[in-house]
């Protein structure tokens, strides 16, 4: 099972089983209180069958290649390029989108929210170059992994 957010399930196409959260009630479209499953409280978070949680998108989106498309969406685990992905992901998690969120919190001055996208402004170009360099030192892949959270 993977919890999405409730305006994201709709567009994902998946084999998964998707459950819904609602960002305000955590409860999820099955009728379960969200915080019980997994009491960070933000999505994704991953359901195996055992019942084991797995949280954070980096993790999730790793684990997942790696147990169900090895090799094919992302350079071998161990290998310098499979680091350079988790980087990457690491980067779009921590760098842009966290700052992002703190756009919507109705509680930002103007003068927080002005630095807030200045910072932005000044990660999304070196995302954007990192992506150029990563193109020329990454094996053709496809589709990869970390096109996701950009997308
Ligand atoms: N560190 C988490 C952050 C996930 C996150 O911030 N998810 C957002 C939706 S894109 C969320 O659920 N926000 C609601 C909340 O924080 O309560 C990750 O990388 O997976």
């Amino acid at each position: 099972m993977l919890f999405v957010a409730a305006h994201r399930a709709a567009r994902t196409r998946s084999a998964l089983t998707l459950d819904r959260v609602d960002p305000v009630t955590k409860r999820t479209e099955s009728g379960n209180d969200y915080l019980t499953i997994n009491p960070k409280g933000y999505v994704p978070a991953l359901e195996l069958d055992d019942g084991e949680v797995l949280t954070e998108g980096p993790a999730i989106t790793q684990y997942l290649v790696d147990r169900y498309a090895l090799g094919t969406l992302a350079p071998l685990s161990g290998t310098i390029e499979r680091a350079w992905i988790n980087s990457y992901l690491t980067y779009i998690s921590t760098e842009l989108h966290k700052p992002f969120g703190r756009l919507f919190d109705p509680a930002l001055t103007p003068d927080a929210r002005a630095s807030t996208i200045a910072y932005l402004h000044r990660r999304f170009a070196l995302a954007q170059r990192q992506t150029i360099l990563s193109a020329k030192r990454l094996p053709p892949l496809g589709p990869a992994i970390a096109d996701g959270p950009l997308a």
